[in-house]
C-alpha cells in the first residue's frame, strides 16, 4: 500500500496520476498548502523540506518527483511507464530533471516574486521585474514543450511514460497564471489526449482540476 501526500493541482498530481495508471493500491493524504500545513510539525516528520509530493511505502519515505516517478514506475514493470532503451530512459529523466530544476522554480517565481529577497522589501518595481522575467522564461519553456510535441503523441514519442503526467502539471500551471496555453496547438492536443485517458480523468476529477472545465 502506497500513501501519497499531495495537494490538488500541485506537482504531486503527476505521482497521483502515475499511481492510478499503474493500478497501484494507494491512498492519498491531503496537505493543505494554503493553510501552511506543510510547515507544521506533523508534516515536517514526513518531509523536512515541507513540500509535496511525499510517498510512503512500507517504512520508507520518498520525496522529489525526480525520485518518486521513476520509483513508482520501477514497481510496476508491466505498466511500461518508462522507455526500455537505456538512452531513451536517460532522456526521459533528463526532461524530468529540467522540469523540476528549471521550469518549476520559474513558475514559483511568477507566483512569489518577493521570495528571492528573503523577506526584505525590494519594492514593487523590482518584484514586477522578477515576475515579468519569470513569466517570459516560463512561456519560453511552454513553447519548447509545444515544439517537442509536434508530430509526437507523447513526450517520449510513441510511448506514454511517467514524464507525461508530470508535463501535464505544467500545462495546468500555465493556465493558472493566465498564459494563452490554447495558442500552443501541440501542447493543447497533448493535454486533450491526456484527459481522454481514464486514469488521468479519474485523478483530475478527484483533484477538481480546472483542466476539466476547459476541456
Ligand atoms: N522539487 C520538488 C518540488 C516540490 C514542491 O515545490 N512542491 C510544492 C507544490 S508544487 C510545495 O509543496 N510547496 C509548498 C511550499 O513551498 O510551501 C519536487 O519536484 O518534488
Amino acid at each position: 500500500m502506497y500513501s501519497l501526500y499531495f495537494c490538488p493541482g500541485t506537482c504531486s498530481m503527476a505521482a497521483h496520476i502515475l499511481l492510478e495508471e499503474c493500478g497501484a493500491d494507494y491512498e492519498t493524504v491531503a496537505v493543505a498548502l494554503g493553510k501552511g500545513e506543510q510547515r507544521g510539525e506533523a508534516f515536517r516528520k514526513i518531509n523536512p523540506h515541507g513540500k509535496v509530493p511525499a510517498l510512503i511505502v512500507d517504512d520508507k519515505i520518498i520525496t522529489q518527483n525526480v525520485a518518486i516517478l521513476p520509483y513508482i514506475t520501477s514497481q510496476f514493470p508491466d505498466a511500461k511507464m518508462a522507455p526500455g532503451n537505456a538512452a531513451d530512459y536517460a532522456h526521459c529523466l533528463e526532461t524530468t530533471a529540467w522540469l523540476t530544476s528549471a521550469v518549476h522554480p520559474t513558475f514559483s517565481l511568477v507566483l512569489h516574486p518577493e521570495r528571492p529577497a528573503g523577506g526584505a522589501d525590494i519594492g514593487d518595481v523590482a518584484e514586477k521585474a522578477i515576475e515579468e522575467t519569470a513569466r517570459a522564461t516560463y512561456w519560453a519553456a511552454m513553447e519548447q514543450i509545444d515544439s517537442r510535441l509536434a508530430n509526437r503523441e507523447w513526450m517520449m514519442g510513441d510511448q506514454y511514460t511517467f514524464l507525461d503526467p508530470y508535463t501535464l502539471v505544467f500545462y495546468g500551471w500555465g493556465k493558472r497564471i493566465n498564459m494563452p496555453m490554447e495558442d500552443l496547438k501541440n501542447f493543447s492536443a497533448f493535454k486533450d489526449r491526456m484527459i481522454a485517458r481514464p486514469a488521468v480523468r479519474t485523478v483530475l476529477e478527484k483533484e477538481e482540476s480546472p483542466l476539466l472545465k476547459a476541456a
